[in-house]
C-alpha cells in the first residue's frame, strides 16, 4: 500500500507539471481525487486492511489527498499567472520590430516631382507605347528618313519598321492626332538608344517632355513656363539661361541651363566650375510637325521641351554612375526613403 501511495503521488506530480492548461488540470483532478479517482479508490480499500494497518495507512492516505489537493491548487495558480503557450507560438516577451518599409525608386521620385511642378501649372500627364513606328518616331517630327540628322537619333529597330521609341515625342504626335488645341501636356516615359553602357550612358533612360499648343503661344510663354519649372523643382533662387541649338522638330530651338543649385552659380565640381548645369532642350514647334498631324496651316503655334530624368536625378542626388539606377542594389535604393 505504501508503495502504491508513493507511485500515485509521483505520477500525479509529474502529470500536473506537464498539464498545459486549466482544463487538462481539472481532468487530472478528477483522475486522482474524483469519485472514482485513484486516491479515492485506495481509500476504499482501507476497510479490507488489518486493524493495526488501518489507522497508519488511513492517515497516510488522507495526508496524500491533502498534498495532491495542495499541489493542484499551486499548479492552478501557476497556470493562471503564465499560460503555457504552444511551442510555435510567438514569444510575447520579445521586443517589437518595425516591418521594413519600401521606398520609391529615385527615378520614380524624380519623375513624380518633375510632373507635379507641371501639374501645378495646369498641364495634363499623358503616356504612350514604347514600341513605335517610323512615322511617329521620325517622319511626323520632321526627321526625314534619308536626312543625315537621323544619325543623331540612332534607334533600336525590331521588325517590319517597328522600333523602340528613341524619345517620348511620338506620343505628342499621337495626342495631336486626336485632340484639338489649346492644350498643355507632359509626357514621361522610358526611351531607348543603342548607346554603349557606361557611367553616363544607358541603352534605356527616362524622359519628361512637354508640349503646349494654342493660338497665341510664344517663346515668351516657353521662357515663363520653364522659369517657373526650375524655381519649383530646384528652388526659388534657380535661374535659367538659353543657348541657341538645333532640333529638327523645333524652330527656333534652344538648350537651357539652370544655375548650379550646389554652388549657386559660383562654380564647383558638380557644374565643372561653370556655375550652370545643362538640363533641358526646347523650342517652338516646327510647322512641319503641325502639318503631319493635319492641323490647319498657320492657325496654331506651340512650344515643346524635353529633359532626361536620369540626368536630373543624378544631379539632384549627387549620383556619379547611371548604372546604379538599374542594378537593384538595396544599399543604394534604401537611401531614397
Ligand atoms: C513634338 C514636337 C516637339 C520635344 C523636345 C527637346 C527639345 C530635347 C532632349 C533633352 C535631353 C531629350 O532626354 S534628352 O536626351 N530633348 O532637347 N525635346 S524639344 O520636342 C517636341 C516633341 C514633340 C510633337
Amino acid at each position: 500500500m505504501l508503495e502504491k501511495i508513493k507511485a500515485i503521488e509521483a505520477a500525479a506530480n509529474d502529470e500536473m507539471g506537464s498539464a498545459a492548461d486549466a482544463k487538462a488540470l481539472d481532468d487530472l483532478k478528477i483522475k486522482y481525487l474524483g469519485r472514482k479517482g485513484l486516491v479515492t479508490e485506495l481509500l476504499g480499500q482501507i476497510s479490507s486492511l488489518s486493524a493495526e494497518e488501518k489507522p497508519r495507512l488511513g492517515k497516510e492516505l488522507n495526508a496524500l489527498k491533502v498534498r495532491i489537493d495542495g499541489a493542484f491548487g499551486a499548479r492552478q495558480a501557476e497556470l493562471a499567472r503564465s499560460p503555457v503557450l504552444p511551442k510555435d507560438h510567438a514569444d510575447l516577451t520579445l521586443p517589437g520590430f518595425r516591418p521594413p518599409s519600401g521606398s520609391r525608386h529615385p527615378l520614380t521620385k524624380t519623375i513624380d516631382e518633375i510632373l507635379s511642378a507641371f501639374l501645378g501649372m495646369g498641364f495634363k500627364v499623358v503616356e504612350g507605347p514604347e514600341i513605335e513606328t517610323e512615322f511617329y518616331n521620325f517622319e511626323a517630327l520632321n526627321i526625314a528618313l534619308d536626312h543625315p540628322s537621323r544619325d543623331a537619333f540612332d534607334t533600336f529597330y525590331i521588325k517590319n519598321k517597328y522600333l523602340l521609341r528613341s524619345h517620348t515625342s511620338p506620343m505628342q504626335v499621337r495626342f495631336m492626332e486626336t485632340e484639338k488645341p489649346p492644350f498643355k501636356i507632359v509626357v514621361p516615359g522610358r526611351v531607348y538608344r543603342p548607346d554603349a553602357v557606361d557611367a553616363s550612358h544607358s541603352f534605356m533612360f527616362h524622359q519628361v517632355e512637354g508640349l503646349v499648343v494654342g493660338e497665341d503661344v510664344t517663346f515668351a510663354d516657353l521662357k515663363g513656363t520653364l522659369g517657373m519649372f526650375v524655381k519649383s523643382y530646384f528652388g526659388a533662387a534657380a535661374k535659367i539661361r538659353f543657348r541657341p541649338h538645333h532640333f529638327p522638330f523645333t524652330e527656333p530651338s534652344a538648350e537651357v541651363d539652370v544655375s548650379c543649385f550646389i554652388c549657386g552659380g559660383k562654380g564647383c565640381s558638380v557644374c565643372g566650375r561653370k556655375g550652370w548645369l545643362e538640363i533641358l532642350g526646347c523650342g517652338m514647334v516646327h510647322p512641319n510637325v503641325f502639318k503631319a498631324v493635319k492641323y490647319p496651316s498657320g492657325k496654331y503655334t506651340g512650344f515643346a521641351f524635353g529633359m532626361g530624368a536620369d540626368r536630373i536625378a543624378m544631379l539632384k542626388y549627387g549620383i556619379n554612375d547611371m548604372r546604379l539606377f538599374f542594378e537593384n542594389d538595396m544599399r543604394f535604393l534604401e537611401q531614397f526613403k
